[in-house]
């Protein structure tokens, strides 16, 4: 079958993102004999004229549309991506009669709602390989894709059957296909090749969608196999720095190991980072970190305060974020704390309190969202329910913010990113900005702008100007 996608995210920000999903599912479809195609409308401006000449070119019989965000999570500053979306879907019902099937991990996490929002039949939620294979191999046989696992979809007016399908295809059996991105733009605008070692999410922290959209067993890659990725990337590509996009890096703790002992093994030469769990570093681990590459840690911490660690349903306390970010500071690895600040019971003093130890600790960067944005299924949408919050419509972005903070919570956010002009406040403070990003990368800084961040203070903030 002849099966165009097209990856609909154009956000830059922090810069520009591979669409690794899209490129998953093209493999997938390749495998199995089908021509597959990527329209990439990350660096396209005119999409209507993109979107028209794809489609009279090459007549699809299946239009695949990957949505990685349908919002940018940050408040008070929100933006809504998916009217724009909608105008890209548009053009394609005006160019195709072929069915356009959707997927991917925004639109797994409302996937009725954005069915209703783009008008559309169909979608499949979660990991996508294996049940577009099916749906493919339905279409060719003439059946109805109803009732396939995974697959959402309308009939009578009525979207029915929205199951998450977690299944361990794709994660060894087929590799991204990046022969079809434009790498050449992604590493001339900044971007950071993806690599994924594991799937799913086994934590239970209330605001979180990846159990959502990933599942909540983990499902783990060969590391041969990932190094294998890594090898190639930098063969074919010249690629020297990846982001390892596993919700959680070092949980099962054993498979972080082993991939960093396979990258130290194979002397592969990379610089890496990705999202960490303060509650599970060690020495050992440090230091196969810091041999294997890693440049930076993301710590998923999200407040520095006990109360609040067990309010948001983090598996760890103060203590030991403390002493896991000293393992790493001491082992010259540059760290960066999230904080969600506004969480159920969040006061004026709980947010002081987190503030505090970040400025104590004094990590290469810290960046603080404050207000939660509510998503169906999670344990934050029952309390905000029992609250009284609007829930009406989640799709647009709705954020959890405590009541204790006071009527005007953007007047608090707003002071506290005055008072803390160190950290970077998502929502209040600009958007690294495309130059920037270039000028960073002509000056040979790898990896993402927070570890650079003392760099670029010192470099323009000297001259009275914001970074
Ligand atoms: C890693 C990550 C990042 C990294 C990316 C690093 C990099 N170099 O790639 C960083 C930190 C930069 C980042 C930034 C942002 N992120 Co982010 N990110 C993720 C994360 C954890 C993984 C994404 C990923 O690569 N997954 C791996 C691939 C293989 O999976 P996938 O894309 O889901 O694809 C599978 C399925 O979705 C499906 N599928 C995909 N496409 C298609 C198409 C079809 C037709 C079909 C059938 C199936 C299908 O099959 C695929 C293979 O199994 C997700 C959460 C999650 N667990 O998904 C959030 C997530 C995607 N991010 C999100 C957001 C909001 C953002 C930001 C806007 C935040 C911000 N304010 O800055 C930015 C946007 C960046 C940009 N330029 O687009 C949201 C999106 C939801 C929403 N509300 O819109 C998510 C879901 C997290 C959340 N809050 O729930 N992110």
């Amino acid at each position: 079958m002849k099966i165009l996608l097209i990856a609909v995210n154009q956000e830059k920000h922090p810069y520009p993102v591979q669409p690794l999903g899209a490129i998953y599912i093209a493999a997938a479809l390749r495998e199995k004999g089908h021509e597959v195609k990527l329209l990439d409308l990350n660096f396209v401006d005119d999409f209507t004229k993109e979107i028209a000449l794809i489609l009279n070119e090459l007549r699809p019989d299946l239009v695949g549309i990957s949505i990685r965000n349908i919002d940018n999570t940050a408040y008070p500053n929100m933006e809504f991506y998916l009217p724009r979306i909608r105008e890209m879907v548009n053009c394609c019902k005006a160019h195709t009669s072929a069915r356009l099937i959707v997927g991917g991990s925004g639109f797994s996490v409302m996937p009725r709602e954005i069915l209703e929002y783009l008008d559309l039949e169909a979608g499949i939620t979660g990991n996508g390989e294996e049940v577009i294979c099916r749906v493919v191999s339905a279409l060719e046989e003439g059946k109805d894709i109803e009732g396939i696992e995974g697959v959402i979809y309308r009939k009578n007016g009525t979207y029915s059957n929205i199951a998450l399908t977690c299944t361990s295809y794709g994660l060894d059996r087929v590799e991204p296909a990046r022969l079809l991105l434009d790498l050449k733009t992604y590493f001339e605008e900044g971007s950071i090749t993806p690599v994924q070692s594991k799937r799913g999410c086994e934590f239970n922290c209330i605001y979180c969608t990846y159990p959502l959209i990933e599942g909540r067993t983990v499902r783990l890659r060969n590391p041969k196999r990932v190094v294998d990725e890594i090898e190639k990337l930098k063969q074919d590509h010249g690629v020297d720095y990846v982001f390892f996009i596993d919700n959680v890096f070092n949980y099962p703790m054993e498979h972080a190991v082993s991939l960093c002992r396979e990258m130290i093994d194979r002397t592969i030469e990379i610089q890496w980072t990705g999202f960490f769990h303060p509650g599970f570093m060690t020495e050992e681990l440090v230091s196969l970190l810091k041999e294997s590459g890693c440049s930076g840690v993301e710590f998923g911490t999200e407040a520095a305060c006990d109360t609040m660690l067990k309010n948001l349903g983090k598996s760890f306390t103060v203590d030991t974020l403390m002493k896991s970010h000293s393992l790493c500071a001491e082992a010259g690895i540059k760290t960066c704390h999230y904080l969600l600040l506004g969480g159920p019971g969040e006061t004026m003093q709980t947010i002081k309190e987190s503030l505090q130890v970040m400025r104590d600790l004094k990590p290469t960067a810290v960046i603080v969202a404050t207000g939660i944005r509510i998503y169906p299924g999670t344990a934050l949408e029952k309390i905000a329910f029992e609250e009284g919050y609007d829930l009406k419509n989640l799709l647009l972005p709705r954020f959890y913010i405590s009541r204790e903070l006071g009527k005007n919570p953007e007047e608090t956010i707003q002071n506290f990113a005055k008072q803390y002009p160190e950290f970077i406040f998502e929502g209040v403070h600009k958007k690294t900005s495309r130059e920037m990003l270039r000028m960073m990368r002509r000056m040979g800084l790898k990896g993402p702008s927070w570890e650079f961040i003392p760099v670029l203070n010192r470099l323009f903030r000297r001259e009275g100007q914001e970074v």
